[in-house]
């Protein structure tokens, strides 16, 4: 065993329970308890010491055995020998994997620049140690291009920081005091299992729950009001909101005249949006708008609950703004259970990694992570900009996860393209690497985490050995370095140098660090925000931004300037690819078997004679996925519904709804808008 922690309890002689905590990609934080008999991981379940998730966790995680000692998991590092795409390798050392990686690193740099080296990196461990560390180290004395990371919470995080600066929001346990409750583009039956029964608890205690999904989702058959509106309309339908509270003098002007800049010139945007106009674009009857305006007019205390549902398109970022605007207009903070909560990360907004990383960041290129294919493209080089000719992948898995994957598969085709992919299981990306590399999951290595939902960080260490010759990504991109002749004296790379560094960042880095080792959980200082109470935005001014004038200039019509429906008449079905339950994005998916069904409405799907089990063709310009259709009673018409993060073997071609996702950018933060996917549907024979 590498750990050097000490079982918390001893059920039988060989089976030791070690506490952990999990780092993908969820607000929620599990705190867990992890049985090992002989080495081997036995049983993993919640432990108590984060309260939020309160000694339960997901069906994923509690399985995640299957994940550590499947068929899929890559023990050894692996070298092509087949064709790009058909997963044929070899079994190598660490040695030849690490030198051939070494060699071409030095051939591309050499021939085409530092910047036709790309690493690819995102959301596969949310943990300081494993991203934006020694791997960024590494890059950036490379002199390796940029990765613009805007697949998630990109559009969202630009809305949230203009125009509050990153104040973290009402804890989500909080909502259980508040009167009026709007769940807003999220879907926490999948995504954040923990805030469900937080939701029935105010409930049960009276509180009014609305719902905003264009999907029934399970909440939504529990709310007051389900706001079910078309894809991407959510910036019509907030600024209707605005602008009905200040009509109907329902807008709280002193506080606003006190707390916020940019009022009238938001009102006045606004004002283009009486709710007729709503209605018409939103396809939500405006007697229900109505309702929802009244009913938050008069109920205090009364919170929003904003997911990322409403920021994957084209006008995600303004959207966004207008929901997080609502609570200032409306006069909702001040109280305890009142304002809003979008990320919490902002709690850990003054950790940095530079420290860590120990190398500041050269001009090199930026390229952004949704448009892969178009980076790879065989032209993608000029004079001015190198080809990118060594791709190094970790962390993510671009083919199920980017848009236009037909582009990122042609990309990563190309004979002359170097492919690195450092992986747990051998995903639909790895098939196409040249060296495979065999990564630790959080089960074998250190993890450094704080929440994005509860706040609350982990210090977590390894309960098994790794599995195979499976190593953390610290080590193997410290070892890069060395082979690279890029390490320096005084670079932090063990657990406890890289966590000391980061730790260091931050004036209450001691005290998380002394919370860490006496507890093994360190909480903010603060974990009971009440905004506009105890917690203030950290804007310069400490005042609420709501027409930050960078993101006016930013957005391509303004902040707030509506960009309509991309639906044509070939393709009119918006289709959405929101989280499922049995994956974290693609992570997992090796486990789904079988094929996975696109949802259509039973409208839709009369109208094009297609029932429950047919196999249809789902397409756009972009290309087509075949599956199965499940007729869903309660989906609105002109909307399909397909989760992301599939792999390609659960659809009957190979595709997944990441072939018909557009690599264009949205109003903010250049965000991936895969929810502007528009397609048609029809019967395959
Ligand atoms: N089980 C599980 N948990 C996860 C994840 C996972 O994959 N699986 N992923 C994690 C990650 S990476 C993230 S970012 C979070 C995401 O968590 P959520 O915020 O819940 O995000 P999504 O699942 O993308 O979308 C949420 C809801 O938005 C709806 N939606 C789609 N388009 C629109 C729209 O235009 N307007 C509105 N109002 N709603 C819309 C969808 O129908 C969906 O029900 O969850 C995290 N937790
Ligand atoms: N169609 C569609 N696609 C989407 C979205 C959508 O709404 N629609 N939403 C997107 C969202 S919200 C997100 S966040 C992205 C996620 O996009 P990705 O980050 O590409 O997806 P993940 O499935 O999280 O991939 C993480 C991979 O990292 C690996 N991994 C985990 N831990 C480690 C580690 O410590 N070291 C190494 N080397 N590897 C590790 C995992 O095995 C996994 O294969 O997907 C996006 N894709
Ligand atoms: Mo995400």
């Amino acid at each position: 065993m590498t750990t050097e922690q000490t079982p918390t309890t001893t059920t039988t002689p060989t089976t030791t329970t070690l506490p952990s905590a999990c780092p993908l990609d969820c607000p929620d934080s599990c705190s867990l308890d992890v049985d090992v008999e002989d080495g081997r991981i036995t049983r993993v379940d919640g432990s108590k010491l984060n309260d939020y998730t309160d000694g339960f966790i997901c069906g994923k995680v509690r399985k995640i055995g299957e994940h550590v000692y499947g068929d899929e998991r890559v023990r050894e590092p692996l070298i092509r020998t087949g064709s790009k795409g058909d997963a044929a390798f070899r079994p190598a050392t660490w040695d030849e994997a690490m030198e051939r990686i070494v060699s071409e690193f030095k051939q591309a740099k050499q021939s085409h620049g530092g910047e036709s080296i790309l690493p690819y990196s995102y959301g596969g461990s949310n943990g300081y140690l494993s991203q934006d560390s020694v791997d960024e180290r590494l890059f950036r004395r490379l002199g390796a291009s940029q990765l613009l990371k805007t697949f998630c919470a990109v559009p969202s995080g630009a809305a949230h920081t203009g125009l509050y600066g990153r104040m973290p929001g009402v804890s989500l346990s909080e909502y259980v005091d508040s009167r009026m409750i709007t769940v807003w583009g999220t879907n926490p039956s999948a995504t954040g299992i923990h805030f469900v029964p937080v939701i029935k608890e105010a409930k049960k205690r009276g509180a009014y729950l609305v719902v905003v999904d264009p999907r029934e989702i399970p909440l939504a058959k529990q709310a007051d009001l389900h706001i079910a509106l078309k894809p991407g309309t959510d910036l019509p339908v907030a600024l209707g909101f605005i602008n009905a509270l200040f009509e109907r003098g329902a807008a709280d002007l002193d506080f606003l005249a006190e707390h916020a800049t940019g009022v009238d010139e938001l009102r006045a945007r606004a004002a283009e949006w009486p709710l007729e106009r709503v209605a018409e674009v939103s396809d939500v009857a405006i007697a229900k708008l109505q309702t929802w305006v009244d009913m938050y007019a008069s109920t205090n205390p009364a919170l929003i609950r904003c997911g990322w549902g409403l920021e994957r398109n084209r006008n995600g970022g303004s959207a966004v703004a207008a929901v997080l605007a609502l609570p200032a207009i409306a006069g909702k903070f001040g109280v305890r259970a009142g304002g809003f909560t979008m990320s919490n990360s902002g709690t850990w907004k003054s950790v940095s990694t530079e420290g860590a990383i120990n190398e500041r960041q050269p001009p090199t290129r930026v390229i952004n992570m949704t448009q892969l294919g178009a980076a790879l493209g065989q032209n993608a080089g000029d004079a001015s900009t190198p080809p990118v000719k060594v791709l190094f992948v970790y962390n993510a898995n671009p083919l199920a996860t980017a848009p236009d994957q037909a582009g990122v598969e042609a990309g990563l085709r190309r004979e002359d393209l170097f492919t690195v992919v450092f992986e747990q299981v051998m995903t639909d990306t790895a098939r196409y690497a040249d060296v495979v590399l065999p990564a630790t999951t959080f089960l074998e290595h250190r993890e450094l985490r704080g929440g994005y939902g509860s706040t609350c960080m982990f210090d977590a260490k390894p309960v098994i050995n790794p599995v195979g010759k499976a190593r953390s990504n610290a080590s193997v991109f410290a070892e890069l370095c060395d082979r690279l002749e890029l390490s320096r004296e005084g670079d932090p790379t063990s657990g406890d140098e890289l966590t000391a560094a980061v730790l260091a960042s931050t004036e209450l880095g001691a005290s998380w660090s002394e919370q860490l080792e006496r507890d093994g959980i360190a909480v903010s200082d603060n974990p009971r925000p009440a905004q506009f109470v105890d917690l203030f935005p950290a804007t310069a001014d400490r005042k609420i931004h709501l027409v930050p004038g960078h993101l006016d200039a930013e957005a391509p019509m303004g902040l707030y300037g509506f960009q309509p429906d991309p639906a044509t008449d070939a393709h009119p079905l918006a289709l959405i690819s929101p989280a499922s339950s049995q994956t974290i994005s693609s992570t997992f998916g090796q486990l789904i078997k079988g094929i996975v069904a696109i949802e259509i409405s039973a409208e839709d799907a009369a109208a094009r004679n297609i029932s429950d089990g047919d196999r249809v063709r789902v397409f756009n310009a972009a290309g087509e996925v075949i599956t199965d259709a499940r007729v869903d009673q309660d989906l609105r018409a002109g909307v399909v519904v397909m989760p992301k993060g599939l792999w390609t073997r659960h659809t009957h071609n190979g595709a997944t709804s990441n072939v018909l996702c557009p690599d264009t950018e949205a109003d903010l933060g250049r965000g991936a808008c895969y929810n502007d996917a528009r397609v048609q549907v029809e019967r395959a024979e």
